[in-house]
């Protein structure tokens, strides 16, 4: 039987790193795209896209580009996980978030329309579009597939655009386009500027004596974390299910960041009190108070559930930075590639 072929949009992001592996480990020829960068930007993915792996990275942008390389590689599943998802970031680049985080999505799925009207795509190709809990803003907690979305941010804007897009398509043209929406989910591969990776490197370098303190801003937001690699495996679920549908995942639980912090500096034996700084400057316009997801539906219709709960995902992530900043410590030429030579890339 031919390999399932399917396209990441995202590819080189923390959930774009954890899907390629779990795809390549289900048998499909994967297919990336990734953007020109002046420096490195496919670290994360580099042990899966060696030369003399049978799967594929090329460049485009949700921005323009996408709709070619759709045509050529003829995909069974698209997986939009592409985006400018910072949301703090997002109030500094409104305009270009709209752009990519919302518009991004309007252009696969309509190419996915037209390759199908004119007989280049199956009509049975599945389009997933990674949507997201910050849609439901200010909505009080706890929220589901059935909470109303009062987003107030650009990017929870923009995603709800592309969320809404999505069910618009599946319902004018029949199209199998399905919405996960994701509560945060971490890893020791998430961005830097996110909060709890930024906790856990910087008491990793205070523990290592290479830094002196933490400086955050909002320290009573309530987020419901949990860990990228379920996550992504929920993302294949929710494709692989008999019908496009929309699907709320996340663990059920929440905690404040200053409880993520506390966590994160009991488990290195440091006094938090001592070390973590306020500023001003790392708070937002609008604040998303607290998100807390119901995922009963994901669990009674596909069977998912998660299987690192909040001190699990703590202990990996110090785990990992403390292993990665000892790394740097001792030979700083070569961090970029530590994780790719972990895995058994060739860099
Ligand atoms: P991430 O680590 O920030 O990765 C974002 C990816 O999008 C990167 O590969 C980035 O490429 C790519 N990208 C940015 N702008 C692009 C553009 N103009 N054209 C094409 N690609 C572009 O995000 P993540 O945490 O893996 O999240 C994956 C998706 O889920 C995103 O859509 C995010 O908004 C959404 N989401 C995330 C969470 C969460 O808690 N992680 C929760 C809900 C929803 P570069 O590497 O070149 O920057
Ligand atoms: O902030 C507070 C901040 O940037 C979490 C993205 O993956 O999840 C993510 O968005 C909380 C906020 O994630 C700092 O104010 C305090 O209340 O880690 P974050 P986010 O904004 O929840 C959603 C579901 C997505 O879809 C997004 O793509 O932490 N906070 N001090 C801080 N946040 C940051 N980044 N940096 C600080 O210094």
């Amino acid at each position: 039987m031919a390999k399932k072929k399917a396209i990441i949009t995202g590819i080189t992001g923390q959930d774009g790193s954890y899907l390629s592996e779990w795809l390549l480990s289900k048998g499909y020829e994967v297919h990336g795209i990734i953007r020109r960068a002046s420096s490195l930007n496919t670290a994360r993915i580099d042990p899966y896209f060696d030369p003399e792996s049978k799967n594929f990275l090329h460049y485009g942008d949700l921005a323009d580009g996408i709709d070619n390389l759709i045509f050529e590689i003829k995909p069974d599943e698209i997986y939009n996980l592409g985006a400018m998802s910072h949301v703090k970031v997002s109030f500094d680049v409104p305009v270009y978030t709209g752009d990519v985080t919302g518009l991004g999505a309007t252009r696969i799925l309509d190419a996915i329309r037209r390759g199908i009207e004119n007989g280049i795509l199956d009509p049975g190709v599945k389009y997933y579009q990674a949507s997201s809990s910050e849609m439901f803003g200010t909505t009080e907690p706890p929220q589901s597939e059935n909470s109303p979305f009062n987003p107030v941010s650009p990017y929870g804007c923009a995603k709800l655009y592309a969320y809404h897009m999505t069910r618009a398509y599946r319902k004018g043209y029949k199209m199998f386009a399905s919405n996960g929406i994701l509560f945060n989910h971490e890893s020791p591969r998430r961005g830097f500027n996110f909060v709890t990776k930024k906790i856990t490197k910087t008491a990793c370098r205070i523990k290592l004596g290479v830094q002196d303190s933490l400086t955050l801003g909002n320290l009573s937001a309530l987020r419901d974390w949990g860990f990228s690699g379920d996550y992504v495996r929920a993302i294949w679920m929710i494709l692989q299910h008999n019908e496009p549908d929309d699907f709320v995942v996340s663990t059920g639980e929440y905690h404040t960041v200053k409880e993520f912090a506390e966590k994160v500096f009991e488990y290195l034996d440091l006094d938090f009190g001592k070390y973590v700084r306020y500023d001003k400057s790392y708070e937002r316009p609008n604040e998303v108070p607290a998100l807390l997801g119901d995922s009963s539906k994901i669990k009674k219709v596909l069977k998912w559930k998660p299987t690192v709960d909040f001190n699990m995902l703590v202990k990996m992530m110090v785990d990992a930075d403390l292993e990665y900043e000892k790394f740097i410590l001792n030979s700083p030429s070569q961090a970029i590639f530590f994780d790719a030579k972990k895995k058994g890339g060739k860099k």
